[in-house]
């Protein structure tokens, strides 16, 4: 591999004339074709036809790049391209990405292989990748500048490197770096263990988390923003965008997650517990493993858990920050609770002609209603399930554990069907009024100015102070 290496590098953009010396064939055959993904349904898991054994992943809305055998390397061709991404139904974005997506497809190979990468440019700027977390020659590292000249535009670079160590990795440019993954370009590298039978799971999913800030109505994220992102999303999609992980009940299922946003995300299961496996360093010793129900994800590292699918339902599976549960249009909305709507609205409409108040008992009617929207826009909180409306949105999503499910089945099987007497339900007898000290707090006098609008009053309150 040195040697090659050597040869790859040796002149800044002769690569391609790198990769003729390697293999001696004519043009046509020198690059591995690149496979281009336009839809972000979630695609089947690529079992391995050449190579070694391994359970392949499946990637949340998106999919595994194929590759081809060349003389004992395994190669792999990324084009990085503008690309549309639906993030949810109702929503695109445009974006930048790797072979038609955002994110690019997963890559996966087998500690040992000896990969060859060719990326071809095909944005308006210059670019590199870093493959974040994993083992390789320096200049193979892809920090543009530092370890590489940058790819301009139109130019083909290869990287060459041994996949040392098994476990999930990222990769993302490092060049004009905020910018670049702002507008969505990032992908999930897998290596499997040399040692298929090696803490082998039943279903393996991963994905990377994202933030965009994208103004309702607009389809470009905005590339300057640095932490008030508004869209939070796993692949590049929000909530009710996001696949659900199907799991047969009893298969020992991995959870493998990156994390690209520039914050950490509590990353919560309802459910059986789940046990972190694996970190960026690598495997974790069984003896330093511990039960969790959230795990923080810290900015730029990998987490992969496992748990065993033993319980059927709909469980949810999400960040536990909550405005990380929740689409654009979020930032802006004022605090209403407790505010007298009529009242506000009178005032506020002779600003604003249609202005409507909401939120004065919550924010859980933002979930039930159709408010009118600019175009390309999803709903601050949305999703409906059997029971109603999830009021719910951003990084969340549901792990479906049912029985009978085949052993490559990721078809979202739809709702729970739950037994007869397990559903949370409503009491019909007669409920007495809680014991306290003192009157309830609403009908204490204040000498705060304010009304209180009890639930199911409609028009102004009882009660003017
Ligand atoms: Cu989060």
């Amino acid at each position: 591999m040195d040697h090659s290496r050597r040869e790859f590098m040796g002149g800044a953009g002769l690569v391609l004339a790198g990769a003729t010396l390697v293999a001696g064939r004519g043009m046509a055959s020198e690059i591995p074709e690149a496979v281009i993904q336009e839809s972000p349904a979630m695609q089947p898991p690529l079992y391995p036809k050449t190579g070694r054994d391994y359970q392949p992943v499946v990637t949340l809305n998106g999919w595994t790049l194929p590759f081809r055998m060349k003389d004992g390397w395994k190669e792999f061709h990324l084009v990085a391209e503008p690309v549309v991404r639906e993030i949810a139904p109702g929503m695109k974005a445009h974006f930048w990405g790797y072979n038609g997506q955002s994110p690019g497809p997963t890559i996966e190979c087998v500690e040992g292989d000896k990969l060859r990468i060719f990326v071809t440019n095909k944005l308006p700027e210059h670019t590199t990748i870093h493959w974040h977390g994993v083992m390789l020659p320096n200049g193979m590292d892809g920090v543009g500048g530092l370890t590489q000249p940058h790819i301009k535009p139109g130019k083909t670079f290869v990287y060459e490197f041994e996949a040392r160590r098994s476990g999930t990795f990222m990769y993302h440019p490092h060049a004009d770096e905020m910018v670049q993954m702002a507008m969505g370009m990032m992908g999930s590298l897998v290596i499997h263990p040399a040692d298929p039978k090696f803490m082998r799971v039943d279903r393996d999913f991963v994905f990377v988390m994202a933030s965009y800030d994208i103004d309702p109505g607009s389809y470009v994220p905005k590339v300057m923003t640095m932490t008030d992102f508004n869209l939070w999303t796993w692949n590049s999609r929000v909530f009710p965008g996001i696949d659900p992980l199907v799991c047969g009940l009893g298969d020992r299922v991995r959870v493998r997650i990156g994390n690209l946003t520039m914050t950490n995300h509590p990353i919560h299961k309802h459910g059986a517990p789940f046990t972190v496996t694996c970190t960026d360093g690598g495997w974790v010793p069984e003896t330093a493993r511990i039960p969790e129900v959230t795990t923080d994800v810290p900015v730029g590292a990998m987490r992969a858990f496992e748990f065993i699918a033993d319980e059927p339902g709909d469980w949810a599976f999400h960040c536990h920050k909550s405005h990380h549960t929740m689409n654009a249009m979020g930032h802006e909305v004022k605090t209403f609770i407790g505010v007298n709507k009529d009242t506000a609205r009178k005032v506020i409409r002779r600003l604003v002609p249609d202005y409507m108040p909401m939120g004065s008992a919550g924010m859980a009617e933002m979930g039930e209603m159709e408010m009118p929207m600019p175009d390309n826009t999803l709903p601050m909180m949305t999703g409906f399930g059997q029971f109603g409306p999830m009021e719910m949105g951003g990084m969340f999503s549901v792990v479906k554990v049912r029985e009978g499910i085949k052993r490559d089945d990721y078809k979202d099987p739809g709702d729970y069907k739950h037994p007869a007497g397990t559903v949370a339900y409503e009491f019909k007898g007669i409920v007495t009024e809680p014991a306290r000290k003192g009157p309830p707090p609403s009908s204490t006098k204040t000498k705060m100015e304010f009304n209180v609008i009890k639930p199911g009053s409609n028009g102004p309150a009882k009660h003017q102070h």
